[in-house]
C-alpha cells in the first residue's frame, strides 16, 4: 500500500469506528494491552485490524474427513442430471459436515477473540467453481448496528490455483466506509462504484493462494471477489460462512433506504442450533418497516430467478 498511502492520505484507513468491535476502537492498543493474547494470537489480532483479513490453518476439525464429507454430500445437489447450481445457499440445513465446517472450533473462538463477542453463523454457501464475483464488500448485504458486527469466512475444499478463479482482495478496504447510500436495490452502481473507488485510490489488490484445508477470515466491509475462471473445466470447491455477533441487530443495506429511515432488518438462523434469534434489542422488540418474512420469501424468489446457477435451501 505505499504508493497509495503517498498519493490518497485522506483514504482514512486510520480513521477508528466508534461503539464497534474492539479492533476498530480508537483504543485498540489499549485494549490489546488489557486483553493479556499469546504472542502469536496478538499478531493474528494486528494483522486483522489493520488488514481486515487473516489466513487460519487449523480449523480445529479433521479436515480430511469433514471435507470429504461436504464435497461428497454437496455433489448431487451441485449436479442433478442437466442442471448445474454453482452456489448452494444454506446447506448446513441438510449436511452435518456442512454445518461442521460453519461451527469448527478454531473458527468461533478466533472470531471470539476477534469481535470480542459470541460468533453466529448465520448463512453458508457452498461453490463447485469459481464464483466469478465482482468486487464487492460484504457489509453492503449484510450488515449490523452497531456496524462492523459481522464477517466471512472462505474455506477452501481444493487449493486455490491460477486457473479456477481465486478470490482476490483488497488489503486495509475494510476501513473504508460503508456502502449503505446504495440501498435500496442500487447494486449495480454500488459494483461500478467500487471500481472506480479502486482506482482512485490505487488500492492494492491481493490474490489468494489458499490450500485445501485453510481459511480466509474477511472483516464486513474489506472488498473481495472472484477472479475469472480461466480453466473452464476447473472446479474450486469451498465454503463460505457469514457471521453476525452476539447482541447487534442484523440489517440488510441493499434492500434498506436509510433516506426514508426504512431499514431491513434480518430474521437470522444460528447455524449451530438451528434455532431462530429473537428480533430484539435490550431496548425491546425490532420493527419491520419493509415487510415481514413473507416479503422477504418473495424478493428470495425473484433474486432466485435471476439467478439460475443458485440453489437455496430455506432455513
Ligand atoms: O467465493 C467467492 O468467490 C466469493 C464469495 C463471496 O464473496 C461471499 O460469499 O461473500
Ligand atoms: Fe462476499
Amino acid at each position: 500500500m505505499e504508493g497509495a498511502t503517498q498519493t490518497q492520505p485522506a483514504l482514512g484507513r486510520r480513521t477508528p469506528y466508534f461503539g464497534g468491535p474492539w479492533f476498530m476502537s480508537p483504543f485498540f492498543e489499549r485494549e490489546l494491552q488489557q486483553r493479556g493474547l499469546d504472542e502469536e494470537t496478538e499478531a493474528m489480532v494486528r494483522t486483522f485490524a489493520e488488514r481486515g483479513y487473516i489466513v487460519l490453518d487449523d480449523l480445529g476439525v479433521d479436515f480430511d474427513a469433514v471435507g470429504d464429507r461436504v464435497i461428497a454430500d454437496l455433489a448431487p445437489v451441485h449436479q442433478e442430471g442437466d442442471e448445474v447450481f454453482n452456489r448452494i445457499q444454506d446447506a448446513w440445513t441438510e449436511s452435518e459436515a456442512v454445518r461442521s465446517l460453519a461451527v469448527a472450533p478454531k473458527v468461533l473462538s478466533l472470531l471470539e477473540t476477534l469481535y470480542g463477542k459470541r460468533p453466529i453463523p448465520f448463512q453458508t454457501l457452498n461453490f463447485l467453481r469459481g464464483s466469478q464475483q465482482q468486487t464487492h464488500s460484504d457489509s453492503f448485504h449484510f450488515h449490523s448496528f452497531p456496524k462492523h458486527y459481522m464477517c466471512g469466512v472462505w474455506v477452501a475444499l481444493e487449493d486455490l490455483t491460477e486457473n479456477n478463479g481465486p478470490l482476490h482482495y483488497y488489503p486495509e478496504s475494510h476501513l473504508l466506509p460503508d456502502y449503505e447510500a446504495f440501498g435500496p436495490d442500487r447494486g449495480d452502481e454500488f459494483v461500478s462504484f467500487i471500481g472506480e473507488l479502486v482506482e482512485a485510490y490505487g488500492l492494492e489488490r491481493e490474490q489468494a493462494t489458499l490450500k485445501r484445508g485453510q481459511a480466509l477470515v474477511w472483516s464486513a466491509n474489506l472488498l473481495h471477489g472472484g477472479d475469472p475462471v480461466t480453466d473452464i473445466g476447473a472446479t474450486r470447491k469451498s465454503q463460505v460462512t457469514h457471521y453476525f455477533f452476539d447482541g447487534c441487530s442484523y440489517l440488510s443495506p441493499v434492500d434498506s433506504d436509510m433516506k426514508r429511515g426504512l431499514i431491513q432488518f434480518r430474521r437470522i438462523v444460528d447455524v449451530g442450533t438451528g434455532e431462530a434469534i429473537p428480533l430484539e434489542t435490550e431496548n425491546g422488540p425490532i420493527n419491520m418497516p419493509m415487510g415481514d418474512r413473507l416479503a422477504r420469501l418473495v424478493i428470495l424468489r425473484l433474486r432466485q430467478r435471476s439467478d439460475p446457477q443458485m440453489h437455496r435451501f430455506v432455513a
